[in-house]
């Protein structure tokens, strides 16, 4: 057995969780219904398809959905094709396959999806599965559930067909014995740049659908769950208003219910990246005197019912992919509040 050392545990993991439902009784959402809007009026023209994803990774990411966006599919299967791709990448060591493990060596996955009838799917906590964002789409297609977690999950996704293989890479093992020599939990501000990876597309019908996924945060206690598989944390979609998806500190985000926050300033007439910043700001005076504070980083990605986008960071870092018809593929840093 491992031989677990002390480890800084200042942090009082929070645990507010927005519960997900998952609506049999869908909606169909036109594009171009009404919402109130303030600071935001509805622009002229409606920019679809389009997508957003955090990080650098999300390029090669948005690449993979644009194959079905681009040819009038499903923002569902863009979605999860997406992040599909950063999955199964070994070099990745912030999600799925070569994911760094826990403090006690294991690599445990957590990944939700939405779409724009507020269906919701997620697992948490999910061993041994290469693609948890298609696992979390069968709980929201096949379960009357929104959410699986642990050895459950894992369960219901050998059931389904899904393999079970070792994901921990040399290259995660290196790092993990490495880490053991002092075994120090201290998250890294902006993990080489490539962290959890949320998505957010919306397809020529004007449908939004949103997916997240991660190994969640190196070198985590054995059972913690970030915000990233909470449905409103980690992530959040309403169809009648927009979606948003975050990355950074989970504990941060499930404090303040991030994502859901974001949707509701949406809701409210800000622009994505007005809400995005308002959110940033509450954690920022939320967390300011707290003694995590010093490690803490999130990013917020945001988009609306009008396809417009918008991001926004604590910290200098953060940068996100950005997809449509006019300006193709590229990757913009994010505004910021601090250095
Ligand atoms: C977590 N939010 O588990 C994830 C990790 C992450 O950028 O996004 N890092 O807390």
């Amino acid at each position: 057995m491992i031989n677990r050392r002390k480890f800084i545990n200042k942090a009082a993991l929070g645990s507010v969780a927005i519960a997900g439902a998952s609506l049999y009784a869908c909606k169909e959402t036109p594009a171009t219904a009404s919402v109130t809007t303030t600071s935001s009026a509805a622009p002229k023209k409606i920019k679809k398809p389009a997508i957003i994803s955090t990080w650098n990774h999300g390029l090669v990411a948005n690449e993979e959905a644009w194959k079905t966006l681009g040819t009038g599919g499903a923002s569902l299967d863009a979605v999860e094709s997406g992040v599909r791709i950063t999955e199964a990448d070994p070099k990745i060591s912030t999600v799925g396959y070569g994911g760094w493990p826990d403090r006690d060596g294991f690599v445990t996955l957590d990944a939700c999806i939405m779409d724009h009838n507020s269906r919701a799917g997620s697992v948490a906590f999910l061993q041994d599965i290469m693609h948890p964002i298609s696992v979390a789409r069968k709980v929201m297609e096949e379960t009357p559930h929104v959410m699986l977690v642990g050895e459950g999950a894992k369960q219901f996704a050998l059931e389904k067909g899904f393999k079970a293989q070792n994901l921990l890479t040399d290259d995660a093992k290196k790092a993990y014995e490495e880490w053991l020599k002092k075994s120090e939990y201290k998250p890294v501000i902006n993990i080489e740049n490539h962290d959890t990876i949320s998505m957010i597309a919306m397809d020529e019908e004007g449908h939004l659908s949103a997916a997240c996924t991660t190994s969640g945060a190196a070198w985590k206690m054995h059972g913690r769950v970030g915000d990233s598989p909470i449905i409103g944390c980690g992530l959040f979609l309403d169809g009648d208003v927009g979606a948003a998806a975050a990355t950074g500190l989970g504990e941060a985000i499930i404090r303040t219910a991030g994502s859901a926050m974001v949707v509701e300033l949406m809701r409210q007439g800000k622009t994505p990246a007005e809400a995005c910043k308002e959110i940033v700001e509450r954690i920022y005076e939320k967390h300011r005197n707290q003694p995590e504070f010093d490690y803490i980083q999130v990013g917020f990605i945001a988009m609306n019912k009008y396809g417009e986008y918008g991001a926004y960071s604590l910290r200098k870092g953060f940068n996100y992919a950005t997809y449509d018809k006019d300006e193709g593929n590229k990757l913009t840093d994010a505004e910021f509040k601090m250095a």
